[in-house]
């Protein structure tokens, strides 16, 4: 057994970012622990052809760590991998991570004071686990008839086979979300025939994608100031998007005329045009941005699908018409289990039960989509109500790290041993979140998302502008939480509360 101070589980862009602000506050008894062999989390795991962040570079990055080299304005998977591994040569954090470290389970041990953690290499058990699992690392494989019979090539999106030419082959893609349409055009260059099954048409707005030149480049890295103005541009630029999200829809009606404008320049006949028009308002589902999808539509050898899929058979796909379409390989872009992701089965908290469990109650939620009542020393990464459809996760993730230093800073001031959110500070937090969403786009656009949970809940999302989440993220504030000095562990039954004081946080969008 490894006994740990603290426990990282997972090596994105929140667990890289966590293990480098440990290290920057003088704390090095801390692991690591990763199921991949690399730094990187989803951007190491999707390897699909086409795989690219629609944030520009320089705002999806580490304020701490800027890149002036990025190659273009917004860059393709194996350069974002290349730079997280990067950062974390950079700080020398390799040799504290596990890898090929599977976490199947974290539980609680409440007499202990410290969490047990089950791994594939081992148990370890840590007074503190900060969990950087990522929203979006757990396929969801669509629940369709006959999927498991399918004889020939099937795989998901986030876990591309890319040992299996596909060639001129026939090939079938399910799904149009984020994923598909980056898939869609590179496919559409190379297979011999292509069937995209769309179930919702998405709103595609153009991409400003363009190579950087070496003078760019060149003033990124020597004009004081410049890179970080292009920086603060961008953010400005995508958080008056995020008034429309939250706010008023409406006032996205012309990226609504944009994206018409995008159907009509990629494609020429009126039949496609018309069944690649949603009927949502922009924004209700996550905006996608690319240049390239609608004329991949057009191209002969591409068949847009819009007919329910009624089965899959072991060659191919029936849809409701009754036509068989037979294929050799099958493409999953249908996306991730967010908000029933089987992570939380595996965390169990001080009552024996697991974060699924809880939140089948409750839906899911966290008190600033971190910690979690029941879940002692837990500190959650891009946790609920933390996530964004306009602009970069990485400015969010570093909001957490702030919460998160502070936090540390007064458990060594304070000889804090158990830290645990008030139950009724975190209901209270979420009746705010909840009432914040109620005007929001993703509420009263029109459309079904991933963004909403079971009960039409959306716990997904921060709602307004991301400086607010800065701002209540910039202290821990103590007063919203239960906590316990060592002294008070040690006697083990008799707690001794530092402070337990009412809250008065609230959240404002
Ligand atoms: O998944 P999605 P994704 N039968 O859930 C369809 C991030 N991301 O992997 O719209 C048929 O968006 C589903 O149809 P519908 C980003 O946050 C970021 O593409 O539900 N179809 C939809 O078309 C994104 O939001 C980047 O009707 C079925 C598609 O599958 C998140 O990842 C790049 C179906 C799923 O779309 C997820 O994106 C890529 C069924 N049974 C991804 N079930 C960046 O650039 C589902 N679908 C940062």
């Amino acid at each position: 057994m490894n006994v740990v101070k603290i426990a990282i589980i997972g090596a994105g862009f929140s667990g890289l970012g966590a293990a480098i602000k440990l290290r920057q506050q003088g704390i090095d008894d801390f692991v690591i622990l990763d199921r991949g062999d690399t730094f990187g989390g989803t951007w190491r795991d999707n390897t699909y052809p086409g795989a690219a962040c629609d944030v520009p570079s320089h705002l999806y990055s580490y304020s701490f760590a800027p890149n002036p080299t990025w190659s273009r304005s917004f860059s393709q998977q194996p350069e974002i991998h290349r730079y997280i591994n990067k950062v974390a040569d950079q700080h020398g954090v390799g040799s504290k991570t596990r890898w090929n470290t599977e976490v199947t389970g974290i539980v609680w041990d409440e007499a202990d004071g410290r969490w047990i953690i089950t791994t594939s290499a081992g148990e370890y058990r840590a007074a503190t686990v900060i969990a950087g699992v990522g929203p979006l690392c757990e396929p969801k494989l669509p629940d369709i008839k006959g999927i498991g019979d399918f004889a020939g090539e099937i795989f998901h999106s986030a876990q591309w086979n890319s040992d299996y030419a596909l060639e001129g082959k026939r090939v079938a893609v399910i799904g149009t979300g984020a994923s598909a349409i980056q898939i869609i055009p590179e496919l559409a260059k190379k297979v011999g025939r292509l069937d995209v099954y769309q179930r919702t048409a998405p709103w595609v707005l153009p991409r400003a994608d363009r190579p950087y030149s070496s003078t760019e480049n060149w003033a990124f890295k020597n004009i004081p100031g410049f890179q970080k103005a292009a920086r603060a541009g961008i953010y400005a630029s995508h958080e008056l998007v995020s008034f429309g999200l939250t706010h008023a829809p409406n006032v996205l009606a012309p990226a609504k005329v944009i994206g018409r404008q995008n159907i009509a320049r990629g494609i020429s006949d009126p039949k496609l045009r018309a069944k690649v028009t949603p009927n949502w308002k922009v924004g209700c589902k996550r905006i996608l941005l690319s240049n390239t999808y609608y004329p991949a539509l057009g191209q002969a050898n591409v068949d847009l699908i819009t007919d329910p899929i009624r089965e899959v058979t072991s060659t191919g796909i029936i849809t409701a018409d009754g036509v068989a379409r037979d294929v050799d390989a099958i493409v999953v872009a249908t996306g991730f289990h967010v908000t029933d992701s089987p992570t939380f089965e595996h965390i169990i908290g001080k009552d024996g039960r697991s974060m699924a469990q809880v939140w089948e109650a409750t839906g899911m939620n966290a008190y600033k989509g971190t910690t979690v009542h029941g879940f002692p020393n837990l500190f959650l990464m891009v946790g609920p109500s933390t996530g964004l459809g306009h602009t970069s996760m990485v400015y969010m993730i570093e909001s957490q790290l702030n919460y998160l230093v502070d936090y540390l800073t007064l458990q060594r001031k304070y000889d804090i041993a158990r830290v645990e959110v008030r139950s009724d500070v975190q209901h209270d937090y979420n009746v705010g979140i909840q009432k914040n969403l109620e005007s929001s786009v993703w509420e009263t656009g029109g459309c079904a998302s991933w963004y909403k949970d079971a009960f039409g809940n959306i716990t997904t999302l921060w709602p307004g502008f991301t400086f607010n989440y800065r701002r209540i993220t910039r202290k821990f504030d103590l007063a919203a939480y239960d906590t316990s000095s060592a002294a008070a562990i040690g006697a083990r039954n008799s707690t001794q509360t530092v402070t337990s004081q009412p809250a008065t946080e609230t959240v404002t969008s």
